[in-house]
């Protein structure tokens, strides 16, 4: 790839036509390499993208080995490199690594590959394991799981709800087998799917199917999904559906039709973060061909039916569903798009960034500066004398923020951190950084980070990243709606002050601070707070909500908790592990009530690290009401009894007993509640008796009055 890259800049500089670069497109996500035959997987807050690796200037398939790339936000994509060869099964022949996919079971990866065995009779389906998504995979069986077979080409596996997991494969003919629960293994046969043009569709000669190879299986909504490449040559994607995983199978139609510079194309569907994503591949990419493809993504929705839209390829791919925090160590080789950059093997561990000139850039896209960086930081190596990292907002040649010498450090894995001063880089940008300096390699970078204003701060030692007591300040709260906030010595949780809250008009009208980019889209925080209300009803139901814009660019709000306080006593509103949205933009996190407008204290507000248990004011001793059921303990027996003719004599010590024991609910517990609690205690009644209201209040009202006002009335 580095090879095309240089040729065309050269030309064009001879040219003297090169235009500045100003943005780019983002599909293929991969620039470095020719990618293929996209298997997506998803694991924890992770999307990973496993690949084929097509040969630079191939004429053939020459494919030595698989990569896996992964992103959180499916624009900025990191390299694991290559992660499973054709040298990993000793039974195999070079550049046979055709198409695969990963699948996680019990905490294990199983990696299954379409090879060539050195024996011959045919290709043949391998599986490797490892024990983490990127590897190390190994080779499990030391032989092939099914084949040899010219027919056996493209894995595609998915575990059904009931644990049983299945195999499909091949060209011209779809093949299932269902694996053990090893993985591993398989029982019964290897069953040719029968196949005619209702299941698969009509070849374009009109003899045959339209099938051709490439199977993606999969169960969504209890509709059995297989997707294929179909049409012969050129190859479109095609897809039929199943109640059942074995079929009968019904053709549903072309979900992308053919397009692209390449022959053939191979897809993978994935959901991430609530979204349905669609890979594939091309020839997109500068030099390619059907035989140096490129793996595309594209994010579509399924029709209401449960059928698939006509997915179109493009250049621009999917939205970024979360902006990317510059102030925590970032991989240099986590890339949306480059030029002339390849990545290779770090002495550090992981990848760094290789065989940089002059020139070359890495595009990072949707950076969040927050409110400022005024420092970089990276890592890097250089056997020659180095060079500058130029780094530029929004476009190659866009604004300036800051440049970063790179020495040489006498070896091109011999890592040193160096830094710069940056300008006024602030908010939401795309990141690029362009390398500049002499002729031939310059330098290798590891890592990045910047720090500054913006920075995320660092947790205490409590785990805690903001603490607001209110001592004599409204910390950075404000009122939301009409309400006020202000620091009131009039009540506290702790120390002396409290943030009041007034002027509520809604319910929604609380007091509301901004979460600063400490807190990032994705990631999980505990979170509390402590409120008090002092006038009103006797109880009151407050909510800790999150107000954040989403990826649809609509404001959304989630709950973090939801208490009942009761008038006078301090309630905590507190989650241990709450998750911000993936993608979720300015965050506001608030107290508000459920419906009452009333005024409120909060105190001791905290946000801290995931699992951070904050003591507080704790649950309230709000419960709901049960007549009879004076000690609240949800049955109503003799120590109801007792607790109700206690509170008669001697005063209730709360509301809710008090409220309770009126089983006539007229208002008073009197010696009637105690004999009917009595009675119904021994069984000589089964339900209290409902309070006696008028049947017209208005009319009993009017006959109570004076005559004078009963006369004003009519
Ligand atoms: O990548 C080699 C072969 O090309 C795959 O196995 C097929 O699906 C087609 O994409």
């Amino acid at each position: 790839m580095k090879r095309i890259f240089a040729a065309v800049c050269a030309f064009l500089v001879t040219a003297a036509c090169c235009p500045s670069i100003k943005s780019f497109a983002d599909n293929p996500i991969v620039q470095s390499v020719y990618t293929s035959d996209p298997a997506p997987m998803v694991y924890g807050d992770t999307l990973y993208v496993y690949t084929g690796h097509d040969a630079d200037n191939s004429d053939n398939y020459i494919m030595p080995d698989w990569k896996c790339y992964s992103t959180t936000d499916l624009q900025n994509w990191t390299d694991y490199g290559t992660i499973l060869s054709c040298d990993d099964f000793a039974w195999a022949q070079e550049n046979s690594a055709w198409a695969a996919q990963c699948i996680e079971r019990n905490g294990k990866f199983y990696m299954y590959v379409t090879l060539v065995p050195s024996s011959g009779g045919g290709r043949a389906i391998g599986v490797a394991v490892a024990d983490s998504p990127t590897g190390p995979f190994k080779d499990a069986l030391g032989k092939p799981l099914c084949g040899p077979d010219w027919a056996f080409i493209d894995p595609t596996v998915f575990i059904d709800d009931d644990g049983q997991a299945y195999l499909y494969f091949g060209n011209p003919n779809p093949y299932y087998v269902k694996l053990n629960e090893d993985m591993i293994s398989y029982s019964g046969d290897i069953v040719k799917v029968p196949i005619d043009t209702n299941s698969f569709g009509t070849s374009p000669s009109g003899e045959g199917t339209s099938y051709t190879e490439g199977p993606w299986f999969y169960k969504r909504d209890n509709l059995y999904y297989l997707l294929y490449a179909a049409n012969q040559i050129p190859e479109n994607i095609a897809y039929s559906t199943s109640s059942s995983p074995t079929g009968p199978w019904t053709y549903r139609g072309v979900i992308m039709p053919t397009e692209g510079r390449s022959f053939t194309n191979h897809c993978g569907v994935v959901d991430y973060q609530g979204k349905s994503y669609f890979a594939y591949h091309n020839g997109a990419l500068e030099g390619g061909s059907g035989f140096d493809r490129s793996v595309c993504i594209e994010e579509f929705s399924y029709n209401l039916d449960g059928t698939f839209p006509t997915i179109k390829m493009s250049e621009k791919g999917p939205a970024q569903i979360q902006l990317l925090n510059p102030f925590i160590r970032q991989e240099a080789e986590t890339i949306c798009w480059e030029q002339g950059i390849e990545t290779e093997a770090c002495s550090a561990g992981g990848r760094n960034i290789a065989n940089i000139e002059n020139g070359d850039y890495v595009k990072v896209s949707g950076v969040d500066f927050g409110d400022g960086a005024d420092k970089f930081t990276a890592s890097v190596a250089s056997a020659t004398s180095g060079g500058n990292i130029e780094i530029h907002l929004d476009s190659t040649d866009g604004k300036l923020i800051g440049t970063c010498a790179v020495p040489s450090t006498d070896g091109w894995q011999n890592w040193k951190e160096v830094s710069c001063d940056i300008e006024n880089a602030s908010g939401e940008h795309d990141l690029y950084f362009v390398f500049k300096g002499g002729s031939g390699f310059l330098f290798n970078v590891d890592w990045w980070k910047f720090s500054g204003a913006g920075t995320a701060a660092e947790s205490d030692t409590d785990g805690y990243f903001f603490h607001d007591t209110f001592e004599g300040s409204a910390n950075s709260w404000s009122g939301r709606g009409s309400a006020k906030v202000v620091s009131s010595s009039n009540v506290s949780y702790q120390g002396s002050n409290a943030l009041y809250c007034s002027g509520r008009e809604a319910s929604w009208n609380g007091a509301a601070k901004k979460l600063n980019s400490t807190f990032v889209a994705g990631e999980s925080y505990s979170f509390s707070a402590n409120v008090m209300y002092t006038e009103g009803a006797e109880t009151d139901t407050f909510h800790l909500t999150l107000q954040y814009d989403g990826t649809d660019g609509e404001a959304h709000y989630e709950k973090i908790d939801t208490q009942t306080a009761v008038k006078g006593e301090w309630v905590q509103l507190a989650n241990t592990n709450f998750k911000i949205p993936a993608g979720a933009k300015n965050l506001v996190f608030y107290v508000e009530t459920a419906s009452s407008k009333n005024d409120f204290y909060v105190d001791d507000v905290i946000g801290a690290e995931a699992g951070t248990v904050i003591q507080g004011a704790g649950k309230s001793s709000a419960r709901s009401i049960l007549t009879g059921d004076v000690n609240g303990d949800e049955k109503i027996n003799i120590y109801d009894l007792i607790l109700a003719k206690k509170g008669l004599l001697k005063g209730f010590s709360n509301s809710f007993d008090e409220k309770s024991a009126d089983v006539n609910q007229d208002g008073t517990v009197n010696t009637l509640d105690i004999v009917l609690l009595h009675k119904y205690i021994k069984g000589n009644i089964t339900e209290f008796p409902k309070p006696e209201l008028p049947e017209n209040p208005w009319d009993d009202y009017v006959e109570t009055a004076s005559p004078a006002m009963q006369n004003f009335y009519s």
